[in-house]
C-alpha cells in the first residue's frame, strides 16, 4: 500500500489480510447507490460481502465518505451510501472533487479499480462494466481506459447489453486488455449468457485465470483482466424481451435528452420497469455469482 495515499483508509482487517497474504475482494459501491433500487441494493451489499466470506475470501466494499477513500466500509456507511441523496456517481475523474470538497461517493468500476490496486487488492467483482454507448461512440466507461492501465482482475457478466458490445471489445482489444469467458467461449451480455461475441480465451477453472493474471504481471504489462462470468442459467433474461426493453429504453433516453453519467442509472431504471423487475432478479443473481468466483480467483491470486 501507498504511504503518500493519506486520503485511503484502509480497515484493520483488510490491512491484517494484505499483510498475511489472505484473499481479498474487492466490491464497488456505484452498483448499490445508482445501479439497483433500495431496499434491494443494501440487501445486496451485505449479502455480497457475506458471499465473499463463504468463499474463505475478505470482502472490501470501497465508497468514499466524506472525502475519505474507503477500502472496507462498515455497516453504517454502506446504509449512507444506499439511503442518502446527493451521493455523487465518482469514476476517474471525479475523485479529485470529492475529496477536495469532502463529500461521498459511491465507486464506479473505474474508480473502485484504481482504489482497490492502490491499497494493493488484485480481484474485484462487478456485475457488469460501461462500455461504448450504443449509437454514441463518444461515450467511452471510464471504466475501458481503466482496465487497459489498472492491473486489476475484473470479474463481471460481460457489459450491459444496452451498450454497444461489438464497439466495446473493439475498444478493450486496442487498447491491450485481454478479456476472457469464465466457463464460456462467448462474451457474457449481462442480463443473457452470451452475446455470440468471442472472448480472447475460454477458462474453466480458478487456476486458469490466476496463470494469465500472473503472466500479465510478469510481462510487466500494466492491463488489468477481464473476466466474463454468464448470468447463471435460472436468472437469465429471453434475449428478445431483453431487446425491446432496451431499445424502449433507449428512445425513452433520447426523448428526455439524458446522457453522461446519468445515462447509465436511467437505463438500468427504465429496463427493469419493462421487464416487471426479471431483469433485477437477473441483475442480483449475476452480482451474487460473480462475487463467489471472484473470491475463488482472489484464493489463487493471493
Ligand atoms: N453495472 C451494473 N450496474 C451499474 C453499473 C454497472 O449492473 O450500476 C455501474 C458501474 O459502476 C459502472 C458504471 O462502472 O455503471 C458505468 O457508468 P458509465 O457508463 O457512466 O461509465
Ligand atoms: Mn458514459
Amino acid at each position: 500500500m501507498r504511504e503518500s495515499a493519506h486520503h485511503l483508509h484502509v480497515r484493520p482487517e483488510i490491512i491484517e489480510a494484505l499483510q498475511q497474504g489472505l484473499p481479498i475482494v474487492a466490491l464497488e459501491s456505484t452498483v448499490i447507490a445508482h445501479g439497483l433500487p433500495f431496499p434491494q441494493n443494501m440487501e445486496t451489499a451485505l449479502s455480497l460481502e457475506e458471499v465473499v466470506r463463504q468463499e474463505g475470501g475478505v470482502p472490501a466494499t470501497i465508497g468514499i465518505i466524506g472525502g475519505t477513500l474507503r477500502v472496507g466500509l462498515s455497516s453504517e456507511e454502506i446504509e449512507r451510501l444506499t439511503t442518502a441523496s446527493g451521493v455523487r456517481k465518482v469514476s476517474r475523474r471525479d475523485l479529485p472533487l470529492v475529496v477536495a470538497h469532502k463529500e461521498d461517493g459511491a465507486t464506479t468500476v473505474a474508480a473502485t479499480m484504481w482504489i482497490a490496486h492502490q491499497a494493493g487488492i488484485q480481484a474485484f467483482a462487478t456485475g457488469g462494466i460501461g462500455g461504448v454507448h450504443r449509437g454514441q461512440p463518444f461515450d467511452v466507461s471510464a471504466d475501458l481506459p481503466e482496465l487497459a492501465q489498472t492491473p486489476v482482475a475484473v470479474v463481471c457478466s460481460g457489459a450491459k447489453a444496452i451498450l454497444d458490445l461489438p464497439l466495446t471489445l473493439e475498444w478493450l482489444e486496442t487498447h491491450g486488455v485481454t478479456v476472457l469467458g469464465y466457463g464460456t467461449d462467448r462474451f457474457p451480455a449481462f442480463y443473457s449468457r452470451g452475446s455470440g461475441l468471442p472472448v480472447d480465451a475460454r477458462v474453466d477453472t480458478p487456476q486458469e485465470v490466476a496463470v494469465i493474471f500472473r503472466a500479465q504481471r510478469t510481462l510487466g504489462l500494466p492491463a488489468g483482466l477481464l473476466v466474463g462470468v454468464p448470468v447463471p442459467a435460472w436468472a437469465e433474461l429471453p434475449a428478445d424481451v431483453m431487446e425491446t426493453a432496451i431499445a424502449e429504453a433507449l428512445a425513452a433516453a433520447e426523448a428526455r435528452s439524458i446522457r453522461g453519467k446519468d445515462l447509465t442509472p436511467f437505463l438500468l431504471a427504465e429496463v427493469s420497469q419493462r421487464t416487471g423487475g426479471a431483469s433485477l432478479r437477473a441483475n442480483l443473481a449475476l452480482l451474487e455469482n460473480n462475487a463467489r468466483v471472484a473470491a475463488k480467483i482472489s484464493r489463487m491470486v493471493a
